[in-house]
């Protein structure tokens, strides 16, 4: 994205200076050409000009209609994340980040591999933070009550900097990682020596909780109906309906309201009877909206 960004930047930049100097230079021409030389003179009334009017109002409406479909062409770009993107969970809280890979190594470096689209699944344990990688030009608000997420596709081998760029407390200045964008192999090679015995899978996580948590009473995974609604192929459903007559599309934010306040959305044609597990951690709730997502073939719908 870093080119297309910067020569945006620069196209309003080029053209704000061109302006600049032809404002300033035809303002201090008028000022030398029609000084009053003779205190009697009085100057002849200003006669309108239609095509001066004219040009003022259609130049600069094309180019801020220009740098629109500029704009936002580029930003439905950075919006659409590749579905073959290797999803990263970003974790962040008062004054670090966490980042965690799908076979459960965390890190608090973001290793990434060079050239492959990489998407972060970001949720904050507290305030509001913003993950923000400038070389990347991608910039995203971490929230504590939802999922947001960025894409990227880091070109080049090298350690970049990572900044919280939300102001969020005493040691915000110091809320900062390292991107360290390496080979394939050397990346498969890291992920494999940084795995302990103790790191799960989100997935194997999810499904630990499943039965632990005792979802398993009331979710099937087969497509059969219990109390609850089955999880097969939940996750990607595009016109879920609801009791309250709204639908949804079944994405990892619906996942984590429908885990954290049941009651907030209720599934047309079934009771509101799911308890709270507003005390699951975030890691948990992740692992666990991992399990349903397995439990789909279904793809989310590019917006
Ligand atoms: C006592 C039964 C019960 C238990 C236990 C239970 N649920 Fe539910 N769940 C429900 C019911 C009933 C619904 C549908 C009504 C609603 O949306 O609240 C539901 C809905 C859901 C949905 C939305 C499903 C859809 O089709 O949109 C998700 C996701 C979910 N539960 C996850 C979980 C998880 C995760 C657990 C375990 C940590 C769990 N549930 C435990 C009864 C239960
Ligand atoms: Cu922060």
């Amino acid at each position: 994205m870093a080119p297309e960004v910067d020569s945006l930047f620069n196209f309003v930049n080029a053209v704000s200076a061109i302006l600049l100097v032809g404002v300033v230079a035809a303002m201090l021409w008028f000022v030398y050409r029609y000084r009053r030389q003779d205190p009697a003179e009085r100057p002849a009334p200003v006669k309108e000009s239609k095509l001066l009017e004219i040009s003022w109002i259609v130049i600069p409406t094309i180019l801020v209609l220009l740098v629109f479909n500029w704009g936002f062409k580029s930003f439905i770009k950075q919006k659409t994340v590749p579905p073959d993107a290797y999803d990263i969970r970003v974790q962040a809280r008062q004054w670090s980040w966490v980042f965690e890979y799908p076979n459960g190594v965390t890190s608090d470096t973001m290793y990434v591999p060079e050239g492959e689209p990489v998407k972060t699944t970001m949720s904050s344990s507290n305030v509001i933070h913003s993950f923000f990688v400038p070389a990347f030009r991608v910039k995203q608000d971490v929230l504590p009550n939802r999922y947001t997420s960025v894409w990227f596709e880091a070109t080049k081998k090298g350690t970049y900097d990572l900044f919280c760029t939300e102001y969020c407390g005493r040691d915000h200045s110091e809320m900062d990682a390292a991107v360290k964008v390496v080979s394939r192999e050397r990346f498969d090679r890291w992920l494999k020596e940084s795995a302990t015995p103790k790191d799960i899978p989100l997935p194997e996580l999810g499904e630990k909780l499943y039965g632990q948590q005792g979802c398993q009473g009331c979710h099937s995974l087969d497509g059969s109906d219990m109390v609850g609604p089955t999880w097969k192929n939940l996750y990607g459903k595009t016109g879920h309906e609801m009791s309250d007559g709204s639908t949804v599309t079944a994405d990892e934010n619906y996942l984590r309201t429908s885990i954290l306040n049941a009651g907030d959305k209720v599934v047309q044609g079934y009771q509101n009877v799911m308890p709270s597990y507003a005390n699951l951690s975030e890691k948990e709730v992740a692992g666990l909206v991992a399990f349903i997502k397995q439990q789909s073939d279904n793809e989310l719908p590019q917006e």
